[in-house]
C-alpha cells in the first residue's frame, strides 16, 4: 500500500486536488453542516474537507470529514486500479480483489506516534480536541464518528474493531452506543453478565483501511479486524499494546483514548442525527448506554480528529457503502454456489444498504427469487428493498431499475415481503411505543421485501420486444451526427 498513515493518504488526497482546507469555522454545528451541504448538494468528487484554526483551539488542532467520499479515494485506500474510478467498477474490482484477501495479523511495535503525548490522570481532558457537536438537535459533542472501538473477546481473545459512536459525558468519561447484534455489543454484554470490568480502545484519525474494516459489516464474528486490515493492506498493521488497557493500538492513529466499562454503569446517551437521517432510537429522549472511564490519552503532535457527518442522505459516508455492500453482498451469493449473478449495487440515496439491486442473467425458474432472498439479508442489522434485475439492466443506474420494476414484475406475484427479519432499535418505521416494554427495550424484528424486476422465463418467447436502438445504430448515429449531438450526450 502506497500510505502507512493518514498524514499520507492526506499527502495524496491533496495532490489528486480533492482536498479543501478551512478555516475559522466552529466546532458547534458548522463544520459538519458545511460537509452536509457539500455532500448533500455538491458535485462529484466532492472532496475531503480538513479544519483548521477552529475558534477556541490551537493551530494544528483539526478535523477532517470525507476521507473515503470519492470514488478515487475509495479506489487508492483499496489498493485499486485508478484509471476508471467510475462507482460499479469500483464496487466490481473491489469485488475481484476482496475474494482473493488471505488474513494477515497486526505486528507489535514497542512504540509509534501515537505515543508522541500522552495524558493520564489530572491532565486528561478530552475536550483538547476540537470535538464537534454535528446536528442541531443533539444534545452533545461525539468524539467517535470515524474511529475504531476496540475490545477483546474474553472467551476467545479474538480483537474486534467496530464504528460505534462515542458521546463526550465531560472531559474524562464517554459514553458508546453498540446497537444489538454488532460485535461490540455481544462482546460488552458478555463481560456485563459476567459482572467484570471491559477493557477499551477508542482510536480516530485512522488509516483509511483500518476505518474501512471497523466500519463495513463484511468482516464476520471471530475474525480480527485488524487480520482483515493486513489483509488489504498486504503488511500487518502495526500495533503497540497500550499500556493501561493491554489492548493492542494502533501505532500510526491520531488519537488513541484507553478506558473501561465498570459493569452496570450507564450514562444518558444521544439522542445524535443518525445515517438515515433521523433521530431514531428514541426519537429526541435519551437513552442509558455503557460509560467509559478514560484511563489515558495519547495523540500526535497536531492531531487529526477525523469525523463523519451522518445525514438525511445522500452524505457523507454513503458511497464507501455503496461500494463495500455491492461486493459483500456479490460474494455472499457467490459462496452459496449461485450462478449468473452480474453485477450488485447499493444506492447511496437509500441510506446505504436500505436499496440493493442484483443483476442477473435468468438461468432457470425462481433463480431471481433465490438470489433476492439471499441478498436481502445482507446487511444483517437492518435492511429494506432488495431489488433483482436482468442483466441489461445497470443496478447503479436508477432510471433503468425503476423501468424495470416498472415494466417486467407483475406486482401480485412478484414482490415478495419476508416477515420478521432482523432489526433494531433505529428503525424507522416503528414507533417508539412498539420499541418498549414498560422501561425495557423490546427485540424488534421486521419486513424486508424482494422485488423480483425480471421478465418471467416460462414464457420468454412472446417477451414483448424492447424499442430501443441497437448498439449497432447508436455508434453509427453518434459518429453521422457528431456536430448535432456533440455537447448534447
Ligand atoms: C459513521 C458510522 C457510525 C456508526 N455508528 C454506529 C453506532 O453508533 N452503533 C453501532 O452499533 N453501529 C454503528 N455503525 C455501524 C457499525 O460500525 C458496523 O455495523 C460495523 O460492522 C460494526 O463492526 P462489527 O461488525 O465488528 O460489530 C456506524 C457506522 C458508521 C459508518
Ligand atoms: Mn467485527
Amino acid at each position: 500500500m502506497s500510505y502507512i498513515d493518514l498524514r499520507d493518504f492526506i499527502k495524496a488526497i491533496e495532490n489528486r486536488g480533492e482536498l479543501k482546507y478551512v478555516t475559522g469555522a466552529n466546532w458547534d454545528v458548522e463544520m459538519s453542516s458545511i460537509v452536509e451541504l457539500i455532500y448533500h448538494e455538491g458535485k462529484h468528487p466532492k472532496p475531503a474537507v480538513i479544519f483548521d484554526e477552529i475558534p477556541g483551539y490551537p493551530r494544528g488542532y483539526c478535523t477532517m470529514f470525507g476521507m473515503l467520499g470519492s470514488t478515487w479515494r475509495i479506489a487508492r485506500a483499496l489498493g485499486l486500479p485508478e484509471d476508471n474510478v467510475e462507482p460499479l467498477k469500483v464496487a466490481d474490482n473491489w469485488y475481484h480483489r476482496s475474494k482473493k484477501l488471505q488474513p494477515i495479523p497486526p505486528g507489535f511495535v514497542s512504540s509509534g506516534p501515537v505515543m508522541e503525548n500522552t495524558d493520564t490522570g489530572e491532565k486528561i481532558n478530552i475536550l483538547r480536541f476540537p470535538i464537534p457537536r454535528f446536528h442541531e438537535l443533539d444534545r452533545s459533542r461525539y468524539f467517535g464518528t470515524l474511529h475504531a472501538v476496540i475490545q477483546k473477546d474474553p472467551d476467545s481473545g479474538y480483537v474486534n474493531l467496530g464504528t460505534y459512536r462515542v458521546m463526550v459525558v465531560d472531559k474524562n468519561h464517554l459514553a458508546l452506543h453498540a446497537t444489538w447484534g454488532v460485535h461490540g455489543n455481544i462482546i460488552y454484554n458478555k463481560y456485563a453478565e459476567r459482572k467484570q470490568v471491559m477493557p477499551v480502545a477508542i482510536a480516530t484519525g485512522l488509516e483509511p483501511v483500518l476505518w474501512w474494516v471497523s466500519c463495513h459489516m463484511d468482516t464476520p464474528w471471530g475474525m480480527s479486524e485488524y487480520d482483515d486490515a493486513g489483509a488489504i493492506k498486504g503488511a500487518p498493521v502495526e500495533v503497540i499494546e497500550g499500556p493501561y488497557s493491554g489492548l493492542p493500538i494502533p501505532a500510526w492513529a491520531e488519537i488513541v483514548v484507553e478506558g473501561e466499562c465498570q459493569p452496570g454503569e450507564y450514562v444518558d446517551e444521544g439522542p445524535f442525527g443518525e445515517w438515515h437521517g433521523y433521530y431514531a432510537n428514541r426519537g429526541l429522549a435519551t437513552v442509558p448506554e455503557p460509560l467509559i472511564r478514560i484511563k489515558a490519552v495519547h495523540y500526535r503532535t497536531n492531531p487529526i480528529l477525523t469525523c463523519s457527518q451522518p445525514a438525511v442522505p445522500p452524505h457523507v459516508f454513503n458511497l464507501q457503502f455503496s461500494v463495500s455492500d455491492a461486493a459483500a453482498i456479490r460474494r455472499r451469493l457467490e459462496s452459496y454456489g449461485i450462478p449468473g449473478v452480474k453485477g450488485v449495487w447499493s444506492h447511496y440515496s437509500g441510506s446505504g444498504g436500505l436499496f440493493n439491486v442484483v443483476s442477473i442473467q435468468q438461468l432457470y425458474s425462481g433463480h431471481a427469487v433465490q438470489v433476492g432472498t439471499i441478498a436481502s439479508q445482507y446487511p444483517a442489522h437492518m435492511g429494506a428493498y432488495t431489488v433483482v434485475v436482468e442483466e441489461d439492466i445497470d443496478p447503479s443506474n436508477l432510471d433503468q431499475v425503476l423501468w424495470a420494476m416498472v415494466t417486467r414484475a407483475r406486482l401480485d406475484r412478484q414482490i415478495h415481503i419476508i416477515p420478521n427479519c432482523h432489526t433494531n432499535n433505529v428503525h424507522t418505521a416503528i414507533p417508539p411505543s412498539e420499541k418498549m416494554a414498560g422501561n425495557k427495550q423490546k427485540l424488534l424484528t421486521a419486513a424486508r421485501v424482494v422485488i423480483d424486476a425480471c421478465r418471467d422465463l416460462s414464457w420468454k418467447d412472446e417477451w414483448y420486444p424492447i424499442a430501443r436502438m441497437s448498439p449497432e445504430l447508436r455508434t453509427r448515429l453518434v459518429d453521422k451526427w457528431k456536430s448535432v449531438l456533440s455537447g448534447l450526450l
